[in-house]
């Protein structure tokens, strides 16, 4: 497959204004006619030829104003030859949603017909040029079976409708605003809605519906709501208005994704739609709060301007993951919030960052658009447009977004747009700060302090790590939030902001009293791993005292993982093992009594650091992660916390217990609870079991219920059959727990994991057509740090034999797979030539899609 480069880009030579689709809906087969009003671009060079994408489709017949064509194939596309400066396109293509089992263009899910068009769907459609910077008003016509297909739905606002007479209907919808192809979307199927308008800040209605199959109907509630609280909070924090009278949100069953924004018509995962509290976690209804607010907040930042070409992505993504996350912390608190994001960078994020599929948030080439849907587009693309808002303030930042979002709407733009009007429009040079668009890797800053007078004399050091492609590397600015804390004296100094540029800097900043302690990167300003040596009580000082709630979860953070770490090298001196473990476990004690805390940051202040986090640590330099020797530490860290403070956990388990209020205090309760539940399993299993029992048939809720079975999965002894047969028997029929019974087996440290692994999959209910069903299976399974890593190789094997099953079914899912076993590099030899040889054994089965080959290629490289 060719690669694809960044600096490659051309503009179509075409324009295409409007295009007109008539669909005549069926399950096996759809016909397809597009009428495409094409002119010449002016901005473009030249051509007699269009070039029209196609994957997989066949031309029935092409016509150029009424008449026949001049056309060819060259390879998957269609080229037409054309005279004139405008013209009229019509073709016809017949396609099979039902035989679609890579879920992209037209497939039937569950009896309904939808679509999934970013990045290169539409061109299973019909053939188009398919790419972003090509934007045309779409009027769609959408005819099928009436009972099959009761509700038709496309973007924009519904025009006309009527009934056939035999059997069949139709509808007719505009989209007012000009998209690309990838933003198109339709849905023919047999849904109910859950419906309540929103007035806009300028008085417009807007109906919203939540579209789902009957039986799902009571489950809609809070996606709703949701979507209300989003349109509220974009008026409000970003100024944005929606555009349309109609926002439709559709929940399928079968998606690669989480969500789609398609204009005016949201294709969703029912994962991120559906939740109610016997159904759906606490963590469960977070989610499909985020990704609702994420798919509205694209309207903006993603369809009123668009991409370029699909080197931008973060243009749009980066940006909107930004605004969801900042309006969940609204919605939620600021703090844990925070926390959660950085955990999940830490653990998605850095890796990816540091291995063979690093690379830029901005690429430079790909083969397949669809591996570069990442963590870094995405997660470290918003933390790179939360340091611009850091550095200039909410309000200057606001400034430029204003200015983004009013010089460039309608247009398809580029990361550098989005630079120049923050630029602009904040007043600040960003000149140096563009090499976070161009640079991968997760820089290193070493700190080093020294008293001089009444001043601390801080002086950082930044390294970039090498990365594919990229041997040289040129310094960040790197905004860090800093505050110089005293233990002695126990006093709080002053937070301030402060810019390392160069790869080497002193600040000189002012003490507070004896003993300064630096807090820094308060907040997570940067995307950086900040090196230093502090001393075991400073690191408890500020996890108990800092002012900043994020500093204090990364105080308690920093003493874990460098001890974790130690314990798991074998480098921790004499003494050393007993005094680090003793820090922490004073460190949660003081966590559990501190009564200023509330529960869901005490939740967080006593969540280890992940095992994926703990290996990133582990690799630096020329030592390689042991994941057997850091889930022994792990562990061993558990049990002797859950072995010393038993009595606290004990009493906060029954604490939490008695707790069964609907609201954020029974929220944290829960939470503390199934952690406090995991730490008595892991020195007291038996009593655990008991707990755990009991927690699970008490529960009225999912949140308790997940968080007992998923204690219990990982105990032997009877309560574990018992309760999962009782879930399962339970829930059998709900498709989206199913998935959660699957994953807590996946999960669990249970000694015969792969076993359980094995059998599971050949479940009734277990399917490789299902990309939720896949991922609660097998994703879970790839992300079992005891199972997959198992010593013999045997969980890589598994996994790589899931990769070449899955990936004629879907490629996409198949290759997100791969990262898993991509790691090799960075891991002990004895594993990592096993998970060599597994990417070696599907490279060499040869017939790979181009997803699966680029991300196996690479990892090879
Ligand atoms: N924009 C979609 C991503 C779809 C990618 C499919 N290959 C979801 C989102 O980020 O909102
Ligand atoms: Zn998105």
């Amino acid at each position: 497959p060719p690669v694809i480069r960044r600096e490659d880009y051309q503009p179509f030579p075409w324009l295409v204004p409007t295009t007109q689709l008539d669909f005549r809906l069926g399950l096996e087969a759809t016909t397809v006619t597009a009428t495409l009003q094409v002119e010449r671009n002016p901005a473009a060079a030249a051509s007699r030829e269009l070039c029209l994408n196609g994957d997989s489709l066949t031309a029935q017949s092409v016509t150029v104003d009424g008449a026949p064509a001049e056309w060819r194939m060259d390879g998957p596309d269609l080229i037409v030859t054309l005279p004139g400066e405008a013209h009229s396109v019509t073709i016809v293509t017949r396609i099979d949603p039902s035989a679609n089992t890579q879920l992209m263009g037209l497939y039937a899910s569950n009896g309904m017909l939808c679509t999934q068009c970013e990045s290169e769907g539409f061109r299973r459609i019909t053939f188009f040029p398919d790419r972003p910077d090509v934007l045309s008003t779409y009027a769609v016509r959408m005819e099928g079976d009436a009972n099959l297909f009761p509700i038709l739905l496309c973007n924009g606002n519904r025009t006309n409708a009527g009934e056939n007479g035999d059997g069949t209907h139709w509808a007719e919808w505009h989209d007012p605003w000009p998209k690309p192809s990838y933003l198109f979307a339709l849905v023919a199927g047999d849904l109910v809605a859950n419906s309540k308008p929103f007035v806009t800040v300028s008085g417009r209605e807007v109906e919203c519906n939540v579209w789902v199959r009957a039986e799902d109907l009571t489950r809609t509630d809070h996606a709703l709501e949701s979507l209300h609280r989003s349109m509220k909070w974009d008026e409000d924090v970003f100024g944005r208005e929606y555009d349309l009278d109609l926002y439709n949100i559709v929940a399928v069953s079968d998606f690669n994704m989480g969500a789609m924004e398609n204009k005016g018509l949201n294709v969703f995962n029912t994962k991120y739609v559906l939740a109610d509290p016997d159904t759906a976690t606490d963590a469960d209804f977070d989610a499909v709060e985020g990704v609702i607010a994420h798919e509205y907040f694209h309207n903006w930042s993603g369809n009123r301007i668009t991409c370029r070409d699909w080197f931008q992505l973060s243009l749009k993504e980066g940006f909107t993951v930004l605004r969801d996350q900042l309006f969940s912390q609204d919605m939620r608190g600021e703090a844990v919030k925070r926390i959660e994001d950085v955990r999940i960078l830490r653990a998605a994020q850095f890796p990816e960052d540091s291995g063979p599929l690093a690379h830029p948030i901005r690429p430079d080439s790909y083969r397949e658009i669809s591996n570069f849907y990442t963590a870094t587009v995405y997660n470290k693309g918003a933390e790179v447009i939360r340091m611009m808002r850091s550095m200039v303030g909410v309000e200057r930042f606001r400034a430029g977004t204003d200015l983004y979002f009013d010089r460039h709407d309608g247009e398809a733009a580029t990361c550098e747009d989005f630079i120049k009007a923050i630029e602009d429009g904040a007043g600040i040079d960003l000149a140096q700060f563009r090499r976070w668009y161009s640079q991968a890797g997760t820089p290193r800053v070493t700190v080093s302090q020294a008293v001089e007078g009444d001043t601390l004399k801080l002086t950082l050091k930044q390294t970039v790590p090498v990365t594919p492609g990229q041997p040289d590397k040129l310094p960040m600015p790197i905004p860090l939030r800093v505050a110089v804390h005293s233990r002695g004296q126990g006093a709080l100094g002053e937070e301030q902001l402060i810019v390392l540029t160069d790869e080497e800097q002193s600040f000189s900043l002012p003490l507070t009293g004896p003993d300064p302690v630096v807090s820094i990167n308060r907040g997570f300003t940067a995307p950086v791993v900040i090196e230093r040596a502090l001393q075991r009580e400073d690191l408890v000082f500020l996890a108990a005292h800092d002012d900043d709630p994020f500093a204090r979860s990364e105080a308690l953070q920093e003493l874990a993982v460098s001890h974790l770490v130690g314990t798991a090298s074998g480098s921790l001196a004499a003494g050393e093992q007993a005094a680090g473990e003793a820090a922490i476990i004073g460190a949660f004690r003081s966590s559990l009594a501190d009564n200023a805390l509330d529960d869901a940051m005490r939740g967080e202040l006593m969540v280890l650091p992940s095992e994926t986090y703990l290996f990133e640590v582990m690799a630096t330099g020329d030592r390689k992660a042991d994941p057997g020797a850091i889930h022994t530490a792990r562990e061993g860290l558990k049990a002797a916390i859950g072995t010393a403070l038993a009595d606290e956990l004990n009493a906060l388990h029954a604490r939490a217990s008695a707790v069964t209020l609907d609201d954020p205090a029974g929220r944290g309760a829960r939470k503390v609870k199934t952690i406090a539940l995991g730490l008595i399993a892991a020195a007291d299993p038996a009593r655990a079991a008991h707990l755990a029992a009991a927690q699970y048939d008490a529960a009225d809720n999912m949140t308790d219920r997940q968080g007992a079975l998923m204690v219990l999965c990982g105990l032997d002894g009877p309560e574990r059959e018992a309760k999962l047969a009782d879930f399962y028997a339970r829930y059998r029929d709900n498709a989206l727990v199913v998935d959660k019974w699957f994953t807590l087996q996946a999960l669990s440290l249970h000694p015969d994991v792969i076993a359980h692994v094995r059998q599971l999959a050949e479940h009734p209910d277990f399917t490789m057509k299902n990309p939720n069903r896949v991922r609660s299976l097998h994703m879970a399974f790839a992300g079992n740090p005891k199972g997959f890593h198992k010593a013999d190789g045997e969980g890589y094997r598994m996994v790589a034999d899931v990769i070449l099953a899955l990936d004629p079914i879907n490629p996409q899912t198949a290759a997100r797979f791969v990262p898993a076993l991509g790691r090799w590099r960075r891991i002990e030899p004895g594993r990592a030539a096993l998970m060599k040889g597994e990417l070696e054994r599907i490279m060499a089965a040869g017939n790979l899609s181009r997803d699966t080959f680029e991300q196996v290629s690479r990892s090879l490289e």
